[in-house]
């Protein structure tokens, strides 16, 4: 140990954290040298991490507590929030110190990260876009809590066999969470099923729901450390347990291990994250999953209301509850329930209340993905929210009339219920009706929800709707991820840019210089043989580093078309096995996603990928020029690596289906040029870095829109020879020789019903696709030309951004800043019995 220290500068901070690593892992771990392994090792660090955060974290809640501050509540059912470790060294600004109290003691910071788990408490876009905006708010000093569950499964862990996806649990707190602290004084009882019964009392109808099960949840806090350690906001997750006087009865009448079964049953609540994205399954476990974490995070943000000894009118004054798409919808209603049930207002004041602090943010305009509850399943299951709906329904659609006085179609459009065979329940529709913000999440997106999916809802409240478009935190994508670049570009213009990522434009005249560019290319190299390495280890395959690295990652999903890709390698295959290819440097295709593992074209489209990969890589004509690889299991830890190593970013879906992406704009600050269609928040890159420094191609929103009722797939295909040749190719089943016929869903989708539009863009997506590898192969510094420019055009799309826009047009919440504090000398004290 000795020598080894002479290797790091001597720092008190430093000196402090080896000791307290070496005491936890003695004395929190009972580490000794038959235990002391890559877990505790990671455990350890991670609890003396922890111990620097605890401080600041309970000044945060004490600071905005006594300034009484508006708080905003995140309510979502996914949080992708991948590691916290690196994460909260760098926020806490302790990275030097911790790699060398590390390497003092022999161990290489770096490699202890790498035990850590993600938190995948999510599925993509959606859960990743809650865990940024969780980093900005807190790093922009605004009072919050992000709310939702702690799945003790987070999103499966995908393989591929055979080329085939195949699910395996994900039992990431197999060796315990040192990021969070089970709160077990703070836990909730949250009922399901039963009755409502009527009482006329003092001329007044009051209900009470008298519910048949009961189940509770516990609190399980993450410190969430904004950049520089000052504020520190919670995210709180809910564990379901049983409740200790589970099933009496049953127990009583001696069926004891009965009892006990019910008891599990009660806890499957927060056992697994639903696997599906930007798709509604109506499963009633899904529903009580929603239900549970609103009504204990409602009860919890209600607890600390009442602290302030003030008018329920003031509700909004405090607080501020955004639901992050429909699945936290019931709020709405449970709002109600408890300030007319529980606290006896009357109904227009509670309703002024509640709409007053709810904003609802809406994630996507595919019919698929709407949540519609079947009326007899909340019936059975929330009696009383459902007698409350029917109330809000009946009231708000006697305001719409007037708008509509001979369109019963447009009364039809805007009521919660859908009538039909079997009632739903429309769970957007509630959330525009129960709010006073309705947003999208980028511009394209707010126009099309405005235009084409609630434009009777537009002329009803045309000062409810707005856009947010989406943001990333540069902190992790940047700073984190790719030091190199980020410190290359602190040298150029500063370290501004960490908090005020408007500042990063100041890197636009670097474009210019010729040392910079070469620079970039070095770094680009070096985060390549970086991920190469990473990517060899986490799943044993071999990447060229010399190669462009041509890269999809993201869900599997038909509207992003995957396929697209698909088509135009096929096409490349073609040409490079004829001798027709020029100009070409080697490239690497890498796509990876996730498919749900019940959406059977997503994963055939795997499948097929990884049929595609064999043929090439086997082929040694082909495989000097093209390679193709499908990654397993893509997730945070995994876009962190391969997003800095990225040369071309492919954001390819069908016009109006992306609501907005944020794998683009990661991609765009990490130095990729885009080959994209003008969708989602592409169209903004557009507008910020100018169209001819993207490779932008294919039909705008609008045209797709107008082509839609006389699309003929054959039209295109027979009109162009060499897409021609790609489909018959395809459909000769060359890629599944021994595997007949397992691709005709594809082929039947592609080919009869395609809503995506394959063929109306596969020509100029080729043609484009042409341009950018022309463009690599023969100009490199003009390729790290346009790199730079788009790191320099990308300050829009930070989450800090995102999050100020919703704080000043949304939440009217103010920053209150954290001093950041040294001392805990208040320690003693506050432990003494009061
Ligand atoms: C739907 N909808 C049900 C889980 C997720 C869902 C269950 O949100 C991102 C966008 C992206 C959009 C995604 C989304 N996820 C919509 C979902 O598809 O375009 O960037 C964050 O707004």
């Amino acid at each position: 140990m000795g020598t080894q220290e002479q290797h790091t500068r001597f720092s008190p901070t430093k000196a402090a954290i080896s000791l307290d690593f070496a005491e936890h892992l003695k004395y929190s771990l009972d580490a000794d040298e038959f235990h002391n392994t890559d877990i505790t090792r990671y455990t350890a660090l991670a609890y003396a991490i922890r111990d620097r955060i605890i401080h600041q974290w309970h000044k945060s809640r004490e600071t905005q507590r006594e300034t009484g501050s508006k708080r905003v509540y995140y309510l979502s059912l996914e949080f992708l929030m991948g590691r916290a470790m690196t994460n909260n060294i760098i926020n806490l600004g302790l990275e030097n110190e911790v790699k060398d109290a590390m390497a003092d003691l022999g161990y290489a910071y770096e490699e202890l990260a790498e035990v850590e788990p993600d938190a995948g408490l999510g599925n993509g876009g959606l859960g990743r876009l809650a865990a940024c905006f969780l980093d900005s708010l807190a790093t922009l000093d605004i009072p919050s809590y992000g709310y939702g569950i702690r799945y003790n499964y987070g999103i499966f862990k995908q393989q591929v066999r055979n080329g085939w996806q195949t699910e395996q649990p994900d039992n990431w707190l197999r060796h315990g969470n040192p990021w969070e602290i089970a709160r077990e004084d703070i836990i909730f009882t949250v009922g399901f099923g039963g009755e409502v019964r009527t009482l006329r009392e003092s001329g007044r109808d009051q209900y009470t729901w008298i519910s048949a099960d009961q189940v509770q949840g516990v609190a399980y806090d993450m410190p969430i450390v904004g950049y520089g350690g000052k504020t520190v906001n919670t995210l709180r997750l809910w564990s379901a347990k049983a409740t200790d006087e589970f099933n009496f009865q049953e127990f009583n009448e001696g069926d004891y291990v009965e009892a006990v079964r019910s008891k599990i049953l009660a806890e499957n609540l927060s056992q697994v994250l639903y696997p599906n994205d930007t798709l509604y399954m109506g499963k009633e476990l899904r529903l009580k999953q929603q239900y549970f974490f609103v009504a204990c995070s409602l009860a919890d943000i209600v607890r600390r209301f009442k602290r302030q000894e003030t008018s329920w009118k003031e509700l909004p004054k405090f607080a501020a509850i955004q639901l992050n798409d429909t699945h936290p919808s019931l709020a709405i209603p449970e709002l109600m329930r408890i300030l007319i049930d529980l606290e006896h207002l009357e109904w227009e004041e509670a309703w002024d209340i509640t709409v007053r602090t709810m904003g609802y943010t809406n994630h996507t305009l595919m019919p698929e993905a709407l949540e519609k509850w079947p009326l007899t399943m909340l019936e059975s299951i929330l009696p009383r929210h459902l007698q409350i709906i029917f109330e809000i329904n009946h009231r708000f659609l006697q305001h719409a009339v007037s708008f509509f006085p001979l369109r019963p179609q447009a009364i039809e459009r805007l009521s919660i219920v859908e009538e039909g065979p079997s009632k739903q329940i429309r769970m957007a529709n509630l959330s525009i009706i129960g709010s006073h913000s309705t947003n999208g999440v980028a511009e394209l997106h707010s126009r099309l929800l405005t235009e084409r999916m609630f434009p009777e809802f537009s002329v009803v409240f045309p000062d409810r709707f707005n856009n947010k478009t989406n943001g990333i935190t540069q902190r992790r994508w940047l700073l984190d991820a790719n030091p190199l670049l980020a410190s290359k570009i602190s040298e150029a213009i500063g370290d501004g840019w960490i908090t005020d990522y408007e500042r990063i434009k100041d890197l636009e005249p670097f474009a210019e210089d010729a040392n910079f560019r070469t620079d970039f290319l070095t770094i680009k190299q070096k985060a390549k043989e970086h991920a190469v390495e990473f990517i060899k280890k986490d799943c044993g395959l071999i990447l060229r580093p010399d190669s462009m690295f041509d890269v999809q990652v993201k869900r599997i999903h038909e509207y992003k078309r995957q396929l697209l890709n698909a088509l135009n390698i096929i096409l490349l295959y073609q040409r490079i096995k004829e001798g027709r290819i020029q100009d070409f440097s080697p490239t690497t295709f890498i796509f990876g996603g996730k498919a749900a593992p019940g959406y059977v074209n997503a994963k055939l489209i795997i499948k097929l990928i990884n049929n595609i990969a064999k043929v090439i890589n086997d082929d040694s004509a082909v495989r000097e020029l093209i390679s193709v690889h499908f990654l397993p299991n893509y997730r945070v830890t995994m876009a962190e690596r391969l997003i800095p190593a990225t040369d071309l970013s492919e954001q390819i879906s069908t016009a109006g289906f992306e609501a907005s992406g944020t794998g683009n704009m990661k991609f765009m600050c990490n130095g990729a040029l885009t080959i994209g269609t003008m969708d989602g928040a592409t169209v903004e890159m557009a507008e910020e870095v100018g169209r001819q420094h993207m490779f932008i191609f294919g039909h705008s929103a609008d045209e797709i829109e107008r082509m839609r009722a006389q699309y003929d797939p054959y039209e295109w295909i027979t009109r162009d020879p060499e897409i021609r040749k790609v489909m018959d190719l395809f459909l000769s089943g060359y890629f599944n020789v021994m595997e007949p016929h397992i691709f005709d869903p594809l082929r039947q989708s592609l080919l009869n019903e395609d809503r995506y539009f394959h063929f109306a863009d596969l020509r100029s997506y080729a043609d484009s696709h042409d341009e950018a590898t022309f463009l690599y192969t023969n100009n490199k510094d003009a390729w790290a030309k346009k790199a730079i420019l788009n790191i320099a055009a990308s300050g829009k799309f930070s989450s800090d951004r995102t999050i100020m826009e919703y704080a000043n047009d949304i939440w009217k919440t103010r920053r209150v800043p954290i001093d950041r504090d040294q001392s805990a000398s208040s320690t003693l004290k506050a432990a003494r019995k009061k």
